[in-house]
């Protein structure tokens, strides 16, 4: 019986292919390109590759909407490719988890060209069409890319439900042959070998059955379905027949990660329990929307320290006997980490390795996002027409249009700051014009800081971001106490200091970091009770617990 737990030691790395690495010059990242680089996940002591979606799709929203489960888009390869994507991993000891984006299909998914071609269509019910309320919109909801979340189809005079682009159709999870055929394409894919998968935005597969209207805030027009969709009556039953139909009969090592844009301590508690056979692992939100403004993720507010400490002191004590976490700070969706709550210019390498460690050392499963090991900072995008995301690309016409043109500026520097392309720019592999990415022109431009900032000059380096995160990775494998230690907040209120133990009945361990700028004298009490504890990490030379910690300066410490 295989070790089912085995994913509580294991570090995940999330491959975004198209800005990965571009094998045959045509300026998108493919899989032959990830094959290509399999040496430098295996370095960095990867257990889990995610893969981000490479299936058959129109790329409006870059591969999230999906025109074919069963096809690999030709944008990325072929499905020979990623067989032979699956033995090299497998073959080097790393496994393959793939994105599952079952919410929504593409608008060109052959279910959906059946559902619109009529009202009668033994299809039609497989999306969630309805009438016109009053002539309008069925209800007030707004879409995740702005505007509103029905698109009107002029043939049958219904609209259909679409929280994401109109080009991202809802799938009807309340229909039991949809669910039929989710679990039977999961189930081809487990048989080919893969390990499991991340889950697109799971927990609104159920939806209110009467979709009322959501309430609506002083900044928007839209109304806010998430508590008519976000964990819906029937989740926890759509959940529990999947794990029955697609990995209670499997006798293999598989994981599970939900994506929960909803999810609070207490859902996550019912999702993760192993006992409940839902799911192993989920994404929550919450430190990832603290530095939002009233207007939401384009419009910033500082970042409060103590609320981020906070925030995950609650969930490490939540899922401290029940269920898991998994501990990110970036994805495919989220702005750099250095550059959002580190320091990309005075204090780069030490806040990118001090973040890191932060994380790392919590309870849960730690995801290092493509470029994020090599401590890769946002883009200082300038105009409209660099960004491709069609979410920052939206919401920019949509903000823009009805204003006189006086806050195009104002827009752009929140879009900037906040927007996805920021994380999708080319993984910079060495110091050549495209970074080593393409031979081609990249689809989006490569970040000018690669001259500089790359895994070539990184990878030999000792003192490099890259070594750190391939200590960490090593650490989360060696460490039990990473695993089932208590996790203790200290310094609770502190602004700058991020501070916590994790103890277990063999050994204890102190991880200290100043997440400021400035240096920040350390307690009596730690210097006492620490004096002689080993030092087994630290960013800076020469640790000295008597004097201050240096700005972003981190030590782990360690007591038996
Ligand atoms: O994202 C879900 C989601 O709601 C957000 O995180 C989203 O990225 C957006 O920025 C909200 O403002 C998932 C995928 O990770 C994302 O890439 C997809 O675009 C989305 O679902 C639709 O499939
Ligand atoms: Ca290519």
């Amino acid at each position: 019986r295989p070790n089912d737990e085995w994913w509580k030691a294991a570090v995940v790395y999330q491959v975004y292919p198209r800005s990965f690495a571009d094998s045959n010059g045509d300026g998108i990242g493919d899989i032959r390109g990830i094959i290509n680089h399999l040496d430098h996940l295996e370095d960095l002591g990867t257990d889990v590759v995610w893969l981000s979606p490479v299936y058959a799709s129109p790329q409006d929203d870059n591969g999230y909407d999906i025109s074919d489960y069963y096809a690999v888009d030709p944008t990325f390869g072929t499905l020979q490719d990623l067989d032979e994507l699956i033995a090299e991993l497998h073959a080097r000891g790393m496994k393959l988890v793939m994105d599952l984006v079952v919410n929504h299909t593409s608008d060109e998914h052959a279910w959906f060209q059946e559902s619109r071609a009529s009202r009668s269509s033994a299809k039609r019910d497989w999306y969630i069409w309805r009438d016109p309320r009053d002539g309008g919109e069925p209800n007030n909801w707004g879409s995740f890319f702005s505007g509103s979340a029905w698109e009107l189809d002029q043939k049958t005079g219904q609209y259909f439900l679409h929280l994401f682009s109109r080009k991202q159709p809802d799938l009807n999870w309340d229909n039991p042959e949809v669910r039929t055929a989710v679990y039977q394409m999961m189930n081809w894919w487990l048989d080919r070998g893969i390990d499991g998968f991340r889950m697109d935005v799971i927990s609104f597969i159920s939806k209110h059955p009467d979709l009322p209207d959501g309430p609506v805030s002083n900044s928007g027009m839209w109304g806010d379905g998430i508590p008519f969709y976000g964990s819906g009556p029937r989740v926890h039953d759509y959940l529990q027949e999947m794990h029955r139909e697609v990995f209670s009969h499997r006798d293999a090592d598989l994981m599970t990660v939900g994506e929960m844009v909803d999810a609070t301590p207490e859902r996550a508690r019912l999702y993760t329990d192993q006992t409940r056979k839902e799911l192993d692992m989920i994404f929550q939100f919450e430190h990832v929307g603290l530095d939002h403004g009233p207007g939401g993720k384009f419009s910033r507010k500082r970042l409060d320290l103590v609320a981020v400490k906070h925030s995950f002191a609650r969930w490490q004590e939540a899922l401290a006997d029940v269920g898991w976490n998994s501990l990110y700070w970036n994805n495919h969706d989220q702005p750099r980490a250095v550059s959002r709550f580190g320091n990309d210019t005075d204090y780069w390498y030490q806040s990118a390795t001090a973040l890191a460690t932060v994380l790392h050392l919590m309870r849960g499963t730690p995801y290092i996002y493509q470029g994020e090991e090599l401590g890769m900072t946002n883009m200082l995008f300038s105009s409209i027409d660099d960004f491709r995301d069609l979410e920052s690309r939206n919401y920019y016409r949509e903000a823009l249009a009805g204003s006189d043109g006086s806050k195009a500026a104002e827009l752009l520097a929140g879009i900037a700051v906040g927007g996805r392309d920021n994380a999708r720019t080319p993984v910079q592999w060495d110091r050549t014009p495209n970074a080593g990415f393409t031979t081609g022109e990249p689809w989006i431009p490569v970040n000018p800081n690669h001259t500089w900032l790359n895994a070539e000059a990184q990878r030999t380096d000792p003192g490099s971001v890259f070594a750190w995160y391939r200590r960490l990775v090593r650490f989360r494998h060696e460490e039990t106490v990473l695993i089932d230690g208590r996790f203790t907040l200290l310094y609770p209120e502190d602004p700058q200091l991020f501070a916590y133990t994790r103890t277990n009945e063999d050994t204890s361990l102190l991880v200290l970091a100043n997440c400021s700028a400035e240096s920040v004298p350390l307690g009596a009490e730690i210097e006492t009770g620490w004096a002689h504890a080993d030092v087994l990490l630290n960013n800076q030379p020469d640790a000295n617990l008597a004097q201050q910690l240096r700005p972003w300066e981190v030590i782990v410490l360690r007591k038996r």
